[in-house]
């Protein structure tokens, strides 16, 4: 796929999700480039006369929502989002579980997600694997105290941290203040009990596996989009050992 049948797959899946979008909702805003196509098209809502309030997952989605005259709020004022749009780095084919964070937003992206009745993905077809973790590491996100201990931790965990650094050589400091390990991981181990490791480990903040929270994944590709649906049966892990 070049770079324009890309942006035309963005395209098509931003679109198809935003036809979920009803007057008078409270969103999510997600994150990085497929999510921004979306809220550009939200943007086009507002002037036709929605009444959208918009929750932003980062610094640049709020900057881009109040550029297109979106009501920008947050979850403080609505604590409970109708739906929230977002992008995601691999989507398990059949769990529909995610891998988030490469594009550095994670957190804030994991609380609006669960503030939402609805989590939505847009994608195109090359974030779609079999298997989480085919196509790279899992961000996660830890305190910036100490961060070398937790990478030690982490390790005896049998994870594979590397700090993550700007073009500059700095640190990478994420919305919250935090840094980024990307954690490189065997992709046949259970990712619920990893986890649950990962939640127990201290100097950990988040991490980028959303297991179980996806309601729609919108596909685009050159053509056109696929929706795939999560089945509302409660989530029992994406796989064991
Ligand atoms: C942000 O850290 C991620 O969770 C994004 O959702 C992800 O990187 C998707 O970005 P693109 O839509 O730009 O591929």
């Amino acid at each position: 796929m070049d770079l324009t049948e890309a942006n035309h797959a963005k395209r098509f899946a931003a679109e198809s999700a935003v036809g979920r979008v009803k007057d008078g909702m409270v969103i999510g805003l997600g994150s990085r480039s497929t999510a921004e196509i979306a809220i550009h098209i939200i943007g086009e809502k507002v002037k036709d006369g929605f009444q959208i309030v918009g929750v932003p997952t980062s610094h640049e989605s709020e900057k881009l929502a109040r550029s297109l005259g979106i009501q920008v709020s947050t979850l403080a004022e609505h604590p409970q989002l109708d739906l929230t749009i977002d992008g995601a780095d691999e989507v398990e084919l059949g769990s529909l579980d995610l891998i988030k964070g490469r594009g550095g937003a994670l957190l804030r992206e994991k609380i609006v997600a669960s503030s939402s009745r609805q989590l939505i993905i847009v994608v195109d077809e090359s974030k779609i694997v079999d298997r989480l973790g085919s196509h790279g590491e899992l961000p996660v996100e830890v305190v910036p105290f100490a961060w070398q201990s937790t990478v030690l931790r982490l390790e005896k965990q049998r994870w594979k941290p590397v700090l993550r650094v700007t073009a500059e050589g700095s640190s990478y400091i994420t919305d919250g203040g935090h840094y980024i390990l990307d954690c490189s991981f065997d992709s046949n181990s259970s990712l619920q009990s990893r986890a649950v490791e990962l939640h127990d480990t201290v100097g950990v903040v988040e991490h980028g596996m959303f297991l179980g929270m996806a309601n729609e994944v919108h596909i685009g590709n050159a053509k056109g989009v696929r929706v795939l649906q999560r089945s509302t049966t409660p989530h029992q892990g994406s796989r064991s050992t």
